[in-house]
């Protein structure tokens, strides 16, 4: 079995069962090792609490990547979720150049906005940096509310196969390579991920199970990553991470306490059985 080095910059939200708490376990499970740069500390996510706290990371980036290059260093991917400012999109870039290997894939999930609506820490500001990250990327993963704020695409909660072939049209147009699109539903109770890789169009389907589950976003984006590293293809890995995430979701449903996040830690035999 090969033995990766990954790095994923994405936040630590102490608690919350979201970026980093989530894919530094399901990556590492995946049998990759995995370097992690946090791009902010937050008591807990932006999403639903009373508030949290915000420190923002930015200013020690670029002395850790003068380190790593001093250490020589490199990794064989790199993935990036939610990012702590507009400014750290720059050295975001500038790391996925200065700390890879070569032919090292670039992994790009926006994790800025979802249900039409850019998450609290964000603007349009960050929208543009975030613009030149993902459509520098190997692969990126948006969701359809992401995709509408990269290409300026009117965000529709109903739409056909034609609006979904527009948004991608268009992220293809602005230089997005493979496009994993998440949320993508088409019938009642349904929802999927359409993958366009190599100019292929793919689509998985599967059941619908809660509305708006927090952090299945960073588990889905995480187990892809993981799957895609020990080499399956963008859509055997984007239907791993679908049937693992919805699993994770039918765990947790039923228990109240817990609508922050996901069950996830329990069914990682399962994603790694899939995997293997
Ligand atoms: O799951 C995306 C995410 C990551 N990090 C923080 C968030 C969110 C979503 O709200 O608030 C801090």
């Amino acid at each position: 079995m090969s033995y990766k080095r990954i790095l994923t910059i994405q936040d630590i939200s102490c608690v919350g069962q979201c970026s980093l708490t989530v894919a530094l376990p399901i990556l590492s499970a995946c049998g990759l090792e995995t370097a992690i740069l946090p791009s902010a500390v937050l008591s807990n996510h932006t999403a639903g609490f009373t508030g949290f706290t915000f420190r923002d990371l930015t200013d020690d980036m670029p002395d850790i990547e003068k380190q790593w290059e001093k250490e020589n260093l490199k990794f064989e991917a790199v993935y990036t979720g939610y990012l702590g400012s507009t400014k750290q999109i720059d050295y975001v870039e500038s790391i996925m150049k200065t700390s890879t290997l070569p032919g090292a894939l670039k992994i790009v999930d926006p994790a800025m906005a979802d249900g039409g609506k850019l998450y609290p820490t964000f603007d349009m500001e960050y929208v543009e940096a975030m613009k030149k990250l993902v459509f520098d990327a190997d692969i990126t993963l948006p969701n359809i509310t992401e995709a509408c704020f990269l290409t300026g695409m009117e965000y529709k909660e109903e739409y056909d196969e034609a609006y979904i072939d527009e948004l991608l049209q268009k992220m293809t147009d602005a230089g997005a390579k493979t496009v994993v699109l998440t949320g993508v539903s088409f019938a009642k109770g349904k929802t999927g991920v359409m993958v366009l890789d190599n100019g292929k169009k793919e689509y998985y389907e599967h059941d619908k199970i809660a509305k708006g589950c927090h952090g299945t976003g960073d588990v889905y984006a995480s187990a892809f990553v993981g799957a895609l590293m020990e080499g399956k293809s963008a859509y055997e890995a984007a239907k791993i991470a679908a049937d693992y995430t919805v699993m994770c979701i039918q765990y947790t449903q039923g228990d109240p306490d817990h609508w922050y996040g996901v069950k996830f830690e329990p069914l990682l035999g399962d994603l790694i059985q899939m995997i293997k």
